[in-house]
């Protein structure tokens, strides 16, 4: 069952390069409303363990050690579909391969510092917004 929200982060790439409000607008124009919201920085430990799920992949260290390089944007945002819908504005992994008008394609630089996160299932909406915010932390 698809639900209405899901999660984000800016990245670090994207957070350096003051796009931030560019990324926000978008996200925004595309009918999302913010639930909640941090300006963060990952310890390596906890880029690991947000990442886990990914530990097997030969990229995984990569991914931590980028990921915790400096400050990110987390929050949840509300929207019908929005799972689904979010991946659609942010466009494939590799920026090279994202759609014209995607956040990625905008604003990613390459397949590692690709500007967003954006949860791949509803399952994980839940686990990933829980590991930055309480339930009182949303509105
Ligand atoms: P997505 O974020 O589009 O769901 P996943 O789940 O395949 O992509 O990968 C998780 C994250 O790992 C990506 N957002 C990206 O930052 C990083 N990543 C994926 N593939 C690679 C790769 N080949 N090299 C380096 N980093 C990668």
């Amino acid at each position: 069952m698809a639900t209405n929200r899901t999660f984000t982060m800016i990245k670090p790439d994207a957070v350096a390069k003051n796009y931030i409000g560019g990324i926000l607008k978008m996200i925004n124009d595309a009918g999302f409303r913010v639930v909640a919201m941090k300006y963060t920085k990952l310890t390596v430990d906890a880029a690991g363990k947000f990442y886990e799920v990914h530990k097997d992949r030969p990229f995984y260290g990569e991914l931590v050690q980028y990921m915790s390089s400096g400050p990110v944007v987390a929050a949840i945002l509300e929207k019908e579909n929005a799972v689904a819908d979010f991946r659609t504005l942010i466009g494939a992994t590799n920026p090279t391969e994202a759609a014209e008008g995607t956040i990625r394609k905008i604003y990613a630089e390459s397949i590692a510092a690709n500007a967003v996160h954006g949860s791949d299932s509803d399952a994980n909406v839940e686990i990933e917004g829980n590991f930055y915010f309480s339930q009182l932390e949303r509105y």
